[in-house]
């Protein structure tokens, strides 16, 4: 298997792996990862550092490994909280719009809406489900209506829920 496959497969047993049981920080086993899932202690080291968006990290002391973000299990990655930019932007596909503008924007099975701050990545995310469409957020209007924003440690924008008052089409 190569470097990218192995990578997706670290990405669900991180993010997504229901059979095991999560520190509460998010962290694995390196141990686990070495005996029961093919990999080795340099495989992972190369994953960690030549991921293209820097998806995982180790503890200081490399016993352990987590994903930065995108989980739908239920653990806290230690998130920063932070004062967004004026805008922000999440990229979609066609045939969700319909439902985000009568709901907003939803988690749907990750802990939160992921964001991003240029059109470029949204543009990239939203191709990953079909025909993208970039919606832009005036994530300045919700921070002052109270929202709360979350920065992760590889530069995705997160929070709970985007109202669909928010939401404009970027053209
Ligand atoms: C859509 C990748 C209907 C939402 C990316 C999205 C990202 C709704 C899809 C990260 C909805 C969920 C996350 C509503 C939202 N009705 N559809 N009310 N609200 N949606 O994959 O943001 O490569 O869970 O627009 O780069 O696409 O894995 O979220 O299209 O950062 O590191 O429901 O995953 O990162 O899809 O992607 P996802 P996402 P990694």
């Amino acid at each position: 298997m190569n470097l990218t496959n192995k990578s997706k497969q670290l990405a669900y047993l991180l993010r997504h792996d229901r059979k095991y049981e999560f520190d509460t920080n998010g962290w694995r086993k390196v141990s686990d990862l070495i005996c029961n899932h093919g990999f080795t202690l340099e495989v992972l080291q190369d994953i960690v550092n030549t991921n293209n968006k820097q998806r995982y990290e180790f503890s200081s002391d490399m016993q352990y490994i987590r994903a930065r973000q995108g989980h739908s299990i239920h653990v806290d990655v230690e998130l920063d909280e932070c004062v967004p930019p004026s805008v922000l932007y999440h990229g979609t596909a066609e045939h969700f719009v319909d439902d985000i503008l009568k709901d907003g924007l939803k988690p749907q099975s990750r802990i939160h809406v992921h964001l991003s701050s240029t059109i470029e990545t949204a543009i990239n995310v939203g191709k990953r489900h079909g025909v993208p469409v970039v919606f832009k957020i005036d994530s300045q209007r919700m921070f002052n209506d109270g929202a709360k924003f979350y920065l992760s440690r590889n530069g995705v924008w997160l929070t709970d829920y985007v109202a669909a008052e928010y939401l404009s089409f970027e053209k």
